[in-house]
């Protein structure tokens, strides 16, 4: 018999279709205009042959090795019974809370874990962690830290970022040229965080380009933007944007270009950046002619640019992925900082924003209501690092560092847990992962995979994927909120998160506190109730969680109207102030000046990267990575699926190379070749293509971590995971975000037998 269940992922809202216990198709929500291609993946992850069937402990781990010097990921695990791994679980957390205290677990848990938002992963494992006296957590995170933490000191809200952002429908009504810095990338679109059912990036900018809006693609790829959009494209050096930016103001300055009245009124220290910039600070004149020596982008073209934003209403916008680099604040600080300049924010459709082609639903006309969320539990340890420091924590245990002002220490940590999401896919530099990873005494994964994390844990436990169990979808980039009801049981020995942390809180003595005394009906009906309630109060009325769950979704209308961003600020900036010190929009920070950052001094300026085309790395390492999110795949999730599988070589992944430097390598489409550094080494398969500028190379992140020799660092990774060549340095000590895109690389032919890729099965199991 087929059954049809309403679901949801971050990839999108579907229809599971279930035949004899097997979901065999994800059908697109019905009215997506652009259902993503990822849905086709979704019953080869759920069946995969990769899935945990029970859970694992490492053997030496049971044998009574606790780290120090352990090199997992090589040794074979041993299939234990639920009650056993709670047992051991139970007995782990307390004897390290209670030898080294709660901050010495580990259970920050950063990732993407699934779509529903009871059964979240991450925040189900912390309020266990809460519960049972606490942990060191993580804050911000991989896609924009650097501007999360910037933002609000010069613009007092990270809403340029994350959104809300001037809108879709104001732009195609009111923009006349859009400057996008990195694109905007229509695979990106595919993804919205905590599922969507409508994905409209494509909808809106072919609305936009109809509308003869002029679109300028300023980025190192040419097909960050799509070909239809007829965009003009600005190729230009990864990690240089800021210095275009200058030279642009250089321009504003010097021929009487920048609006001063808006400067004036609601800006704060244009003074120093405009001394800065006319070379009066430091006798260097950001003048065209000195980008053009940094970014290849012609000193005519940035004349132009500038001039042409000065004469229409235009909008710079920004990829997340910009912050992503060394020195990550500066481009995130330069765009609203010449947006002033042009005096357009506070404007329909002009101004500045960052997104547009990071994430489904940016830009979007919705309410402001809060999306469902499961509510977070006050954390007794009250210790956080910097997400991206995870390494540097690991490495350095109670050394000292800066961050956003503060000066801080890093914890003793003795105990990982991780549950929904993947650092072997996230964290830069694996070799030095691997390396720090092994100086843990104990490591927990769930994981519904044998992802690396699981690979490289002691205590493995198999999680539900969500078609296994009942939740709710809900985004805040989407209007829906979505039924994601159970298709399928359990597969082999899988749990719930929810089910088994309760048993794991019953050993530690707090269950009650833990389930909140509900049950996961009465928590959806809970989490239900709180969201229709911060409906209600912003008068929007929404049906109850019976009629909701019958019909499968509710979808919440478009308003006819909402706010500008900062449209009442530039209005009247006395009467309606930013929170910021000034209340103004911060040009120069005295903040962040009184800091004291050699790597983010007071306005934004240009610091040479350690690697980029333009410096003395590049002698030895001649081509700049970059590593984009992937078309086939949500980061590793389903790596292990059919979409992913198709764009492979070999099975390989494949790395983007201009014809040119191929040439020059002796290198030909299809090839199996050799990316490295002095950090570690792939193997990629080469697709040829002029996408890329010369000079520049793109892999996309997600291929699982696969070692030629398992547990030993500097091992090659046969598979083509990118980030065992990226560096793991923070952007500055303001942000301290990750600087993936700062990367520079080799590429030779593979010359040896072409090792098998192993990672999509299970690692070496021993009978108990
Ligand atoms: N080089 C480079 N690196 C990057 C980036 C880049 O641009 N370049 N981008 C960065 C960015 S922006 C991000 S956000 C990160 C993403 O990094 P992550 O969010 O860590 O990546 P995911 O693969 O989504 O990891 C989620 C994991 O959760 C697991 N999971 C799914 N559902 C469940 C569940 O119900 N229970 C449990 N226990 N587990 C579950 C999945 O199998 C998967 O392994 O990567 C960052 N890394
Ligand atoms: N299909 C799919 N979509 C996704 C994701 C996914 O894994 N798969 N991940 C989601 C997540 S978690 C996030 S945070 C967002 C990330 O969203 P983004 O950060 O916007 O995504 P990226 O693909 O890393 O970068 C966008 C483009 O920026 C360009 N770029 C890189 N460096 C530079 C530079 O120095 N200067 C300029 N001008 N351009 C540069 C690259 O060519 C790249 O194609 O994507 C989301 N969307
Ligand atoms: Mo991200």
């Amino acid at each position: 018999m087929t059954q049809f269940r309403p679901h949801s992922a971050h990839w999108g809202a579907f229809t599971a279709v279930v035949e004899d216990g097997r979901v065999v198709e994800a059908r697109p929500f019905p009215g997506d205009p652009a259902p993503p291609a990822l849905l086709a993946a979704i019953p080869d992850a759920v069946h995969s042959p990769v899935r945990i069937d029970r859970p694992h402990i490492r053997r030496g781990w049971l044998r009574g090795d606790r780290g120090g010097g352990t090199l997992r990921g090589a040794e074979p695990f041993v299939p234990v019974d639920w009650d056993t791994a709670i047992r051991l679980v139970a007995e782990e957390v307390a004897r390290v809370r209670d030898t080294h205290g709660p901050a010495s677990i580990f259970g920050g848990s950063y990732g993407w874990s699934s779509a529903g938002r009871f059964h979240h992963a991450k925040t189900q494992l912390q309020r266990l962690l809460a519960c049972a006296g606490g942990y060191t957590g993580q804050v911000t995170n991989y896609s924009y830290a650097t501007g999360m933490t910037l933002m609000p000191r010069i613009v007092g809200t990270n809403a340029p970022v994350e959104g809300p952002v001037p809108e879709w429908r104001d732009i195609v009504a009111h923009t006349k040229l859009m400057l996008c810095f990195g694109g905007i990338t229509l695979r990106n679109g595919q993804i919205t965080s905590g599922g969507g059912a409508r994905h409209e990036m494509a909808l809106h900018l072919r609305l936009a380009v109809e509308a003869g809006l002029r679109l300028v693609n300023i980025s190192p790829v040419r097909s960050d933007m799509p070909d239809w959009a007829r965009a003009e494209w600005i190729p230009i050096r990864p990690g240089t944007d800021v210095a275009l930016m200058l030279a642009m103001a250089h321009v504003l300055f010097s021929e009487g270009l920048a609006d001063t009245g808006f400067l004036q009124r609601c800006t704060t220290g244009h003074e120093p950046l405009r001394a800065y910039v006319l070379g009066q600070a430091d006798g260097v004149a950001k003048t065209p002619a000195w980008a053009e020596a940094i970014t290849a982008v012609p000193a005519a073209t940035i004349a132009a640019l500038a001039r042409d934003c000065a004469r229409a209403p235009s909008l710079l916008a920004a990829a997340w992925s910009l912050q992503r680099a060394e020195r990550g604040e500066q481009p995130f600080w330069m765009l609203p900082a010449l947006a002033a300049m042009l005096g357009g924010i506070g404007k329909p459709g002009q101004g500045f924003a960052f997104g547009y082609g990071s994430m489904g639903g940016m830009g979007i006309t919705r309410e402001r209501v809060p999306s469902v969320s499961l509510p977070a539990m006050t954390n007794p340890a009250r210790s956080v690092i910097p997400v991206a420091r995870l390494t540097e924590m690991l490495e350095r245990p109670g050394g000292a560092y800066d961050y956003n002002g503060q000066a801080r220490s890093y914890p003793d940590i003795r105990l990982i847990w991780w549950a929904g999401g993947n650092p072997f896919h996230h964290h830069q530099d694996l070799n030095r992962l691997l390396r720090a990873w092994a100086r843990t005494e104990t490591i927990i994964v769930s994981e519904p995979w044998w992802t690396s994390p699981a690979r490289h844990a002691d205590i493995v436990l198999p999680a539900t994927t969500t078609l296994e169990r009942d939740d709710i979808g809900s985004s805040s980039a989407d209007r829906f909120v979505l039924a994601m009801k159970q298709a399928i049981a359990p597969q082999a020995q899988a749990r719930n998160e929810f089910d088994y942390l309760a048993d794991v809180a019953d050993a530690l003595g707090v269950r009650e506190r833990f389930t909140g005394q509900r049950d996961v009906g009465a928590w959806l009906r809970a989490l239900y109730a709180t969201w229709s309630e911060g409906c209600a109060r912003r008068g929007i009325e929404v049906p109850d969680f019976d009629s909701f769950w019958e019909q499968g979704h509710v979808e919440i209308p478009e308003p006819p109207r909402t706010d500008v961003p900062f449209a009442a600020f530039a209005r009247d900036p006395v009467a309606a102030p930013l929170h910021t010190p000034s209340g103004r929009i911060e040009i120069y920070s005295e903040t962040i000046a009184g800091f004291g950052y050699d790597d983010c001094p007071g306005h934004p300026v240009w610091l040479e990267p350690r690697e980029w085309l333009g410096g003395v790395a590049a002698a030895t390492w001649p081509l700049h990575l970059l590593t984009s999110q992937p078309a086939t795949r949500l980061h590793g999730q389903l790596d292990q699926g059919r979409v992913a599988a198709a764009d492979k070589i070999a099975g390989r992944e494949p790395i983007l190379m201009h014809p040119a430097d191929a040439a020059a390598r002796g290198l030909g489409e299809g090839d199996i070749v050799r990316v490295f550094n002095d950090r570690g080494a792939c193997l990629a398969g080469l697709r040829l293509s002029d996408a890329p500028m010369p000079g520049v190379v793109v892999m996309a992140t997600g291929a699982w971590f696969d070692p030629l020799e398992p547990g030993r660092p500097g091992s090659l990774c046969v598979h083509g995971n990118p980030n065992i060549l990226t560096q793991d340095v923070g952007t500055s000590r303001l942000g301290q975000g990750p600087s993936a895109q700062s990367c520079l690389v080799e590429v030779e032919r593979w010359q040896g037998p072409l090792p098998e890729v192993t990672v999509h099965r299970p690692p070496p199991i021993e009978a108990p």
